[in-house]
């Protein structure tokens, strides 16, 4: 396994659509490995292979209790939304590829998610709480949508301006 660098805004890969996966390879299971592993180390609860500059539709999470020992690794393959729930839920969001800021974001409380796990077994889940939040924001991230973009446009520009500079300050 391998810590791979998470790439942060502005980086505009962060905005590219990410491919289905049309088989399971060692390959994927590599990265699937290594992305477990960035995730872990950064320490996130989910990670999209976009973040770490790979456009392919994988996930890893881990909404276990940090205390507890036991990790919980899953790994979400062309994931897809079949259900939403009417009623919502609002948490306050964060984001690798967006470091220390966080902010309330509203999204459907509880969803559906089909998708292939690493066996490239089709599952199917219903996710609620946090786990419902997490999943929509990483299947967020394959088609190029951050939580910022659910946020007011003055918010929005405020924090894009922020790294922006950032990166700026970075190269010189
Ligand atoms: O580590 C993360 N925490 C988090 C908290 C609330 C809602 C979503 C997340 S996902 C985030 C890691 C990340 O950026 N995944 O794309
Ligand atoms: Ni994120």
């Amino acid at each position: 396994m391998a810590i791979r660098d998470i790439i942060i805004l502005p980086d505009r890969q962060l905005r590219l659509i990410s491919s289905p996966i049309e088989t399971v390879t060692a390959e994927v299971r590599k990265l699937a490995d290594d992305m477990l592993e960035t995730m872990y180390d950064a320490p996130g609860i989910g990670l999209a292979a976009i973040q770490v500059a790979q456009p392919v539709r994988l996930i890893t999470m881990d909404i276990s209790k940090k205390e507890g020992e036991q990790k919980e690794p899953r790994v979400f393959i062309n994931p897809e939304i079949t259900w939403s729930s009417e009623e919502t839920s609002v948490y306050e969001e964060g984001c690798l590829s967006i470091p220390e800021y966080y902010e309330e974001v509203e999204r459907p409380a509880s969803v559906r998610v089909r998708y292939l796990d690493i066996d490239g077994k089709l599952r199917e889940d219903e996710a609620i709480g946090l786990y419902a939040t997490c999943i929509q924001h990483e299947i967020d991230h394959l088609n190029g949508v951050l939580f910022v973009d659910y946020l007011s446009k003055l918010k929005r520009d405020r924090v894009m301006k922020k790294f922006t500079k950032a990166a700026k300050r970075a190269v010189v």
